[in-house]
């Protein structure tokens, strides 16, 4: 930071305390605020021994307060921000108390007053509450405590992560020499599994194992991969912690007498988004607000709920070829190749992402466009993609904002060649490899996991055969190419802002192409990643950076232009509103043997409302007519090629539309101007759907 000699400094996030050495640059004399689950009499032992000797060294004046639970108790959610900004004015003396807190009361009367008088009393009685639970800590002046700061990456782990990520990790990468890194610039991946960032402050529990319906929506929707389902054999959990919850599996290919479903969530991974708890469908008819997860203080739960991860990460997963992967709750029990990014908690990005990897991780490779998923899916230095137990996993790159679909069409061909030398070199040697392997490797398309397993399994005897050759050259060149046998997909990855708008000019080129690659855009309708500028995707009506005072024109139908080639396989899909049908589009788009677009509407924090409800409001989307779900197949015969997979509109377009800030802002700006808005934005769910008429022919 540029502040050498801070006045000032809190702590939001009491994990950090424990972690970095915050107060390295405060002034003598200094104030230190802490949110903090430990009350002025308890939290002294709980601090590092730095910390102690920093906070005493300096003679700081040193408060705490338990923000998270003042929010949770005025009903403000996940929200600590009007209560640490009160105990800020309150005592770093930047403005007498009382005028500060009358600022901060008329600035809540601005901000909410046209939600109602009952939110700006909300959060009054947040400023008075913040006031009353602010505590001096009248601290021992000698050091207590024998704790270290905990390393910022814990697991095994090798030694490059370990002291170079790990350094890096922990704020201190500038004391790293040039030569600590590798020359080729390479960076291992799977490493977001040992940051551990430990964030939430609520988690979610499985509750009641006997109400869960073992659907696996919790694991689908989840954006950090932090919480998920195995079923195992029942003796394998012999050694199970006491605190290990399990039940018999339901559902095919599981025998109830003999195997066992377990769901369990990462604490540390865990983001308390509420996600999971909020899509799922089983509801207790007894116990009021109870499901079969729910979310419970974390620190009531951490130690039983961590020693039930650590012990379930390590189950063995369920055969592949066995699950029904076709379903939501089948594909969920496949393992991730993304996990644990560091996107914004709840996220609607990254389910698609994780998704996508789960079914197809280990033979893809992703051209990813600049934007938010280039920054959670390429951070330095941890990455969360990752291999599976055969070191296969997607090969991934970054290149530009505005060169991605031509990136990845470079990839598709550069792809097709290889394949194609790799077919002629195994049908040059196949009197030295044998007919039968050759004709196995070449006849198997790969079309269920049981062909894929048997591809890996033909291609490991080839490898081994091919060692055998080595003063043949074309058996030497093979060996390098033998992977390429193998059915690969190229997925072209990227926001709206990418997609409809700047790399729009590629995007196209690839749908006109004919090649086989699929295109995945992340539709957030907004420029996400730098702020929210609205792009072609943002919706009339909607206020975004550029079009503030609410967008006076319509979004682009990228799926109808799309459509418009015929030979393009497109789909238009919402998980949080209907999971299964993202399931089947991106199934059915990597079989298409064309280019095909996936449109995946992604609810983000840009949109203005609490993310809890990212899967609520995609499904008030869904209801309203304003994002319409179909695939369209030029697979299939005549009058069977487009399919319509959500209902005609059900749920006025307001009831979508103002449960976002983007929208309401428009209508609290200018009430005349929100509901003409509004008037021209159910004329064009009108005109939308009059148009799906026509397709619905096709
Ligand atoms: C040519 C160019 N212009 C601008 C940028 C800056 N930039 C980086 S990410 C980004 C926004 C990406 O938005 P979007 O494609 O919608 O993806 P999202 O972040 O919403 O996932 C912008 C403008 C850039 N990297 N390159
Ligand atoms: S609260 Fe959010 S991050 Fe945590 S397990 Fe649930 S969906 Fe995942
Ligand atoms: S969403 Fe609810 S019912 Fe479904 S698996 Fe998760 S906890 Fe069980
Ligand atoms: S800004 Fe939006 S799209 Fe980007 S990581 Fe956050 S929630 Fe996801």
């Amino acid at each position: 930071y540029l502040i050498h000699k801070a006045d000032f400094i809190a702590c939001h996030q009491f994990n950090f305390i424990e972690k970095y050495d915050i107060l390295k640059n405060i002034k003598q004399g200094g104030t230190f605020l802490l949110n903090s689950p430990y009350s002025n009499e308890e939290i002294w032992d709980k601090l590092p021994h730095t910390i102690q000797e920093e906070i005493i060294d300096h003679d700081l004046e040193f408060y705490v307060i338990d923000a998270t639970q003042v929010a949770h108790e005025a009903k403000l959610g996940k929200r600590t921000n009007t209560v640490l900004q009160t105990c800020f004015f309150a005592i770093s003396g930047i403005l007498p108390q009382q005028e500060a807190i009358k600022k901060i009361k008329d600035a809540i009367v601005k901000s909410y007053s046209h939600k109602g008088d009952k939110i700006v009393q909300m959060n009054f009685n947040a400023v008075d509450k913040s006031l009353e639970n602010l505590q001096k800590v009248d601290y021992p002046k000698k050091v207590t405590s024998t704790e270290e700061f905990k390393p910022s990456l814990t697991g095994d782990m090798d030694p490059f992560v370990r002291e170079v990520l790990g350094k890096i990790m922990a704020g201190r990468g500038d004391e790293l020499p040039v030569s600590a890194f590798p020359v080729d610039g390479t960076f291992p991946t799977g490493t977001t599994q040992y940051e551990k960032r430990g964030i939430a402050d609520f988690i979610p529990v499985w509750d009641d194992e006997n109400l869960c319906t073992q659907c696996n929506k919790c694991v689908a929707i989840c954006p950090h991969a932090a919480i998920r389902a195995k079923v195992v054999t029942n003796n394998v959990l012999a050694d199970a912690p006491d605190t290990l919850k399990a039940v018999p599996a339901k559902g095919r290919p599981f025998t109830s007498e003999t195997e066992s479903y377990v769901l369990q969530v990462s604490p540390e991974d865990c983001t308390g988004c509420d996600l999971c708890v909020a899509v799922c469908p089983a509801i207790s008819k007894e116990v009021e607000n109870f499901k079969a997860i729910n979310m419970h203080k974390k620190l009531d739960v951490e130690v039983a709920e961590n020693t039930n991860w650590d012990y379930f990460i390590d189950l063995p997963d369920y055969d592949r070829t066995a699950l029904q992967i076709t379903n939501v709750k089948g594909s969920q029990f496949l393992e991730p190749l993304f996990e644990f990014s560091g996107a914004c908690s709840g996220c609607g990005e990254t389910p698609y992402i994780k998704m996508l990897t789960q079914l197809y991780g280990d033979s893809i490779m992703i051209a990813n466009a600049t934007g938010c998923s280039s920054i959670y899916g390429g951070n330095l230095p941890t990455t969360p993609y990752k291999t599976n137990a055969y070191d296969r996993g997607p090969a991934w790159a970054n290149s530009l904002f505005e060169d991605n679909a031509e990136f990845g069409l470079g990839m598709r061909l550069a792809l097709t060649k290889k394949q194609e030398i790799a077919v002629d070199l195994l049908q040059g040697l196949e009197d030295k490899v044998g007919s039968d392997l050759v004709e196995s490797i070449l006849s198997n398309a790969e079309t269920s996991e049981l062909e894929k397993a048997k591809k890996h399994e033909d291609i490991d005897k080839l490898d081994s055969i091919l060692k055998g050759l080595k003063d043949d050259p074309q058996a030497a060149k093979l060996a390098q190419l033998s992977e390429y046998l193998r059915k690969k997909a190229v997925w072209v990855i990227g926001g709206d802002g990418w997609a409809y708008d700047i790399g729009y000019g590629g995007v196209d080129h690839i749908l006109a192409s004919g090649e086989n690659i699929n295109i995945m855009v992340l539709d957030t309708e907004v420029y996400s990643n730098t702020g929210g500028q609205t792009s072609k995707a943002t919706p009339l009506g909607a206020s975004a950076k550029f079009s503030v005072s609410g967008k006076r024109t319509s979004k682009k139908s990228l799926a109808l232009q799309a459509i418009s080639y015929e030979n393009v396989y497109v789909a238009q899909v919402a998980m949080g509103a209907k999971d299964q049908q993202t399931l089947k589009a991106i199934e059915e788009a990597a079989a298409y043997p064309g280019p095909s677009i996936i449109i995946a509407y992604s609810h983000c924090g840009e949109h203005g409302y609490d993310l809890k409800d990212g899967a609520l409001q995609q499904s008030r989307a869904v209801k309203s007519g304003y994002w319409p779900l179909f695939r369209f197949d030029p697979a299939k015969p005549k009058g069977k090629k487009f399919k319509l997979d959500s209902k005609e509109p059900t749920l006025p377009l307001e009831e979508f539309m103002y449960n976002e800030t983007r929208f309401t802002r428009v209508v609290k700006e200018n009430a005349e101007l929100g509901a003409m808005l509004l008037e021209q934005a159910k004329e064009e769910v009108d005109t939308k759907w009059e148009r799906l008429d026509i397709y619905r022919k096709m």
